[in-house]
């Protein structure tokens, strides 16, 4: 009896946790700008474009005595695509997989009707706890801020549940990121590490890689284009006959887009607009990979995508 009382008060100062929190809230409400801000490193693309994270994405936290994996979800909207039908199932699949769930709601603007939807959604999860997060408090003045901290209070009790935390942060501010992980560490169970030391993200290069250019082509461009654009990396390959101290990385890789007539939105006058995209990706991928790249970008026709089951397939969806 008494050795098992010693050994349980020894783990008891030496307690590891971890374990999994995933952040979700309608599109463009911040949550994979937290997640890389919280990471320290950017694991997932943003825009703001609504609906640009298309898969779930880990981001990995380590601390000396806890591993935080960050689930960052698509935003969960009203679906007008099997495209958005498959991300938000992929979102809803997310919530019974995690310790926790992060709802985020921007600052600056009203909680709505959408917020209100996923809210009650999350009422329905009961043995998981709920944290609030307020994004985007750099956008907002201290009035309107605790206004919205209210509105959420209020929410919880409508919805019959009490959010375990209610948290203001600023990612691009770096205002209260670390004071989030460190609330949401405690809700972890113990456990070892989940992830070998160092690991920032669990997304293969392929995929971060067919993630930058899509980031990159997601700038500048408007009205139903973004959700259009989806890019694949069909080849990554060190060229031949390199002397070792001059690598350079061969990457082939599609822009797809919906109607033949996107084709001339995406290329640009003269090309410009596809030789940007190239230039600002290529710099990104450099830099995630640590290695020289040649890049090698088409635009292709992949006609209604978002709404064809086949092509979803072939788009890895
Ligand atoms: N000023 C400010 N802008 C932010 C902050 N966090 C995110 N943003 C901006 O808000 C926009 C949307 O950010 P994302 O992180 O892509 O949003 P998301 O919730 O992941 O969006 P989806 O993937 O579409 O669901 C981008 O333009 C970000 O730069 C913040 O703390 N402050
Ligand atoms: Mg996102």
């Amino acid at each position: 009896m008494s050795v098992r009382n010693q050994s349980s008060e020894q783990s008891a100062e030496s307690v590891h946790r971890a374990g999994f929190a995933c952040f979700v809230g309608r599109p463009n409400a911040g949550k994979s700008t937290l997640t890389n801000a919280l990471v320290g490193k950017k694991v997932a693309i943003t825009s703001n474009r609504p609906q640009t994270t298309r898969h779930t994405v880990r981001g990995i936290v380590h601390r000396p005595d806890a591993q935080l994996i960050l689930v960052d979800t698509p935003g969960l909207h009203k679906p007008r695509t099997l495209l958005g039908e498959r991300l938000n199932d992929v979102v809803r699949a997310t919530w019974a997989e995690v310790d926790v769930i992060g709802f985020c709601l921007p600052a600056n603007e009203k909680l709505g009707p959408g917020d209100r939807f996923i809210a009650k959604e999350l009422a329905g999860i009961k043995r998981t706890p709920k944290v609030a997060v307020v994004t985007k408090t750099d956008l907002v003045d201290s009035k309107t801020l605790a206004e919205q901290l209210i509105a959420l209070d209020q929410l919880g009790k409508e919805l019959g549940f009490e959010w375990a935390e209610i948290v203001p942060v600023s990612a691009v501010g770096d205002q209260q990121v670390g004071l989030l992980a460190d609330l949401l560490i405690p809700m972890m169970p113990k456990s070892p590490p989940l992830y070998p030391e160092g690991d920032l993200t669990d997304e293969p290069e392929q995929v971060m890689v067919a993630e930058l250019i899509r980031e990159a082509a997601l700038e500048g461009v408007r009205d139903e284009l973004p959700h259009s654009i989806a890019v694949v990396v069909e080849e990554m390959l060190p060229r031949e006959d390199r002397p070792a101290d001059r690598p350079l990385l061969d990457i082939h890789a599609n822009i797809y887009i919906e109607r033949p007539s996107q084709k001339g939105i995406i290329i640009g006058p003269k090309g410009k607009r596809l030789k940007d995209v190239g230039i600002q990706s290529r710099k990104q991928i450099e830099a995630l990979l640590g290695t020289p790249v040649f890049l090698d970008l088409h635009v292709k026709v992949a006609k209604d995508w978002q709404r064809d089951p086949k092509q979803l397939r072939k788009l890895g969806f």
